[in-house]
């Protein structure tokens, strides 16, 4: 069906929907969204609800199976639904806030993972809606049925993966990190275990032979290897085939020697996707990292440093278990 009149249609439910009071007409996709998992207030939320919440309207680009795509998404701060739910951590520990994800899942089961600090203002500050309504020709019209009524935004993403549609629920987790720290000090190797193809031991020597990256933060060039082709190419990234996107609902969790946790959604420095540089550094500056351990873990793009993990001792490469834990 031709995009505006499937716009046309779904205003028109609406307004049915509406004059019967709510009743037999409400549309078959998801009309509300269920906002849970580590939360002081879990909640579920109407359409109208959402969009009575502060509005944000964001000009998106990206690639799908029909195309590009250009969208002017009209929505709210999905961090700010979080914040205002109540994050729930371990005490004041940042760590706690950075060994987050929040999995967003569609009426069809799809599925997408942000990490907390990506969303975080203060750390990724990468801003996400939860979408309810698209400027049209200069006119705000409620998502169609394929794509809405709600669908959660990754702005920066290449492609669409992430966005994804008839969204349903959106879940805050702690990550499902396994690993613990090795009782803090400097660290002398980097362990990468989980849903990887060959799990893998790197020294110093074995990531100095791996094609280098620089970047500068904070007038601190760090030199190192790529996250991303440290997983993708070196351990290989195992990806159940039979699920839709399946790396879409995949992240990475960086542990320092003291059980310092970050999480990296694979969605963000996957190239396809959010291709956000991460590094696993060795020298910042053109010396070692001395205190800070033979590596560290390097997020150029983020406000504040708190998911550069000093002494990396391990990745993992998990995958959002479907059931919540
Ligand atoms: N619920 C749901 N959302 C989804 C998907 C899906 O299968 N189910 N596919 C994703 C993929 S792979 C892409 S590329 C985009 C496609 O967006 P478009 O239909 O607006 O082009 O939606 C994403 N959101
Ligand atoms: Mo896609």
């Amino acid at each position: 069906m031709h995009a505006f009149s499937r716009r046309l249609l779904v205003l028109l439910a609406f307004a049915a929907w509406g004059l019967a009071g709510c009743g037999s007409m409400a549309p078959t996709t998801s009309a509300s969204l269920q906002v849970g998992g580590a939360l002081d207030r879990p909640a579920k939320y109407a359409v109208s609800e959402l969009s009575s919440r502060p509005a944000t309207t964001q000009v998106v680009h990206f690639s799908s199976g029909s195309g590009a795509q250009s969208h002017t998404y009209v929505g709210t701060s999905l961090w700010q639904l979080l914040d205002g739910s109540g994050i729930r951590t371990d005490g004041a520990k940042m760590s706690d806030a950075l060994n987050r994800y929040v999995l967003a899942t569609g009426a069809d089961g799809y599925r997408a993972v942000f990490s907390l600090g990506e969303i975080n203002p203060a750390f990724g500050n990468q801003q996400s809606l939860v979408a309810y309504a698209e400027v049209v020709d200069g006119r705000t019209v409620p998502l169609g049925v394929s794509d809405g009524p709600l669908r959660v935004t990754a702005p920066g993403d290449t492609k669409g993966g992430r966005y994804v549609s008839r969204l349903a629920g959106i879940e805050l987790r702690a990550s499902e990190s396994q690993v613990r720290g090795t009782g803090g000090g400097v660290s002398t190797a980097v362990a990468v275990s989980g849903a990887v193809d060959k799990p893998m031991t790197f020294d110093l020597a074995a990531l100095k032979a791996m094609p280098s990256i620089s970047r500068t933060v904070n007038g601190s060039t760090y030199t190192g290897v790529s996250l991303w082709t440290l997983l993708h190419g070196t351990t290989g990234i195992k990806v159940d085939p039979t699920v839709k996107n399946a790396s879409m609902a995949m992240y990475v969790v960086a542990t320092g020697s003291d059980g310092y946790k970050a999480v990296i959604a694979l969605g963000e420095i996957d190239p396809d996707f959010g291709n956000k540089m991460a590094l696993v550094a060795y020298s910042v500056n053109g010396a070692p990292l001395d205190r800070n351990g033979m590596a560290r873990l390097i997020v150029p793009g983020d406000v504040k440093m708190g998911r550069s993990v000093s002494n990396l001792a391990a990745i993992e490469v998990l995958a959002s278990p479907r059931a919540a834990p």
